[in-house]
């Protein structure tokens, strides 16, 4: 069969990914599935995965600084936490797993970029009786680049707005798990599109601030942190935790509250946490410029901490 000629953007990705192979040497991105490790366009698993059919798994997105994983521990715990939640067994280890994230990485030569981390329930029939996927759980390890918002927004700030569509209230699918289930966050996306702007509060059902599509969000009153409570229904964000312990041991006052909309339109500063997009400033919410409509100190302050902390804090491979 003659091979497809390769798209200039297919094309642009293997120029980026060879570009980080030693001289000499060409690096296709490699993939692992379940114990291998395979070229990205072999990387398949079957249409019968119920990751595929139902959403019926679970993920982690894991940043790496300069060869330091950040934050593994507390990422590879959650993922078993999820996992134990929805009843799926991983079918290895937490050592294991963590060595084959290294060895992807260090397959694909990555010194700075992302993990993405997915277990699935595996391949079943057309049911939803997850009793069905009798092989083991699929193990997928992504190793790549993440850009979460353009570079301008860091230093400009975003604008955001509240959207209908309501988080996942915790009795349905606990708000802890990171499951592969994210249609309500990506409808919630949606609508932040529709309104011309990147990203969306969602709110729980109750109408409290619960937090962003990807992200948590904090906002500063008085010199004072706040972030909405675990119990408001928002994931236990990783990046939230070491932003609040930097706020610690800053002397930054810092509350996990209720929040309402008028505490976001009234706060002095607000910004986001989320693995993907670090901290990034608020201008902007519903259309109410946030103080000045300029990043704040205590965000410039909480950021140059976080970058700080992601040059020490890690495991090294
Ligand atoms: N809330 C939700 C709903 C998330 O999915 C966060 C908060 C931040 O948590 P961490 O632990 O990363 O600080 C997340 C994580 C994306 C994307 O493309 C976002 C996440 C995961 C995967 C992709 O926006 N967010």
């Amino acid at each position: 069969m003659a091979k497809k000629k390769k798209t200039g953007k297919a094309k642009a990705r293997i120029i980026r990914h060879r570009s980080r192979a030693k001289a000499g040497e060409t690096l296709t991105q490699k993939v692992y599935i379940n114990g291998k490790l395979l070229e990205k366009d072999n990387a398949k698993i079957s249409i019968f995965d119920h990751g595929l059919l139902y959403g019926d798994g679970v993920f982690e997105g894991i940043r790496v600084y300069d060869r330091l994983i950040f934050k593994l521990k507390e990422h590879i715990d959650r993922l078993y936490a999820s996992a134990q939640a929805i009843m799926l067994t991983i079918p290895m280890g937490k050592r294991q797993l963590v060595d084959a994230m290294i060895k992807t990485l260090k397959t694909n030569n990555i010194k700075s970029g992302y993990i993405r981390a997915i277990v699935t329930r595996g391949a079943g029939d057309l049911g939803l009786d997850p009793r069905k996927c009798r092989d083991n759980a699929t193990v997928v390890i992504i190793t790549d680049n993440v850009t979460l918002y353009p570079e301008k927004l860091y230093k400009d700030g975003l604008s955001i707005v509240t959207v209908p569509t309501r988080r996942n209230i915790p009795e349905a699918i606990n708000s802890q798990i990171k499951s592969l289930n994210y249609l309500n966050n990506i409808l919630a996306k949606i609508e932040a599109i529709n309104a011309g702007v990147e990203e969306a509060i969602m709110l729980n059902q109750d109408g409290f601030i619960s937090e962003c599509t990807g992200d948590n969000i904090f906002i500063v009153k008085n010199q004072r942190l706040a972030t909405p409570s675990v119990y408001c229904g928002v994931l236990n964000g990783i990046t939230r935790g070491s932003v609040i312990d930097l706020a610690n041991k800053a002397k930054i006052a810092c509350g996990e509250e209720v929040l309402t909309r008028y505490d976001l339109y009234n706060a002095d500063e607000c910004f986001l946490t989320g693995t993907a997009a670090e901290i990034i400033p608020v201008v902007k919410i519903d259309g109410r410029i946030i103080s000045i409509g300029k990043p704040g100190p205590i965000t410039a302050r909480l950021t140059r901490d976080f970058q700080l902390l992601t040059k020490v804090d890690g495991v090294r491979y």
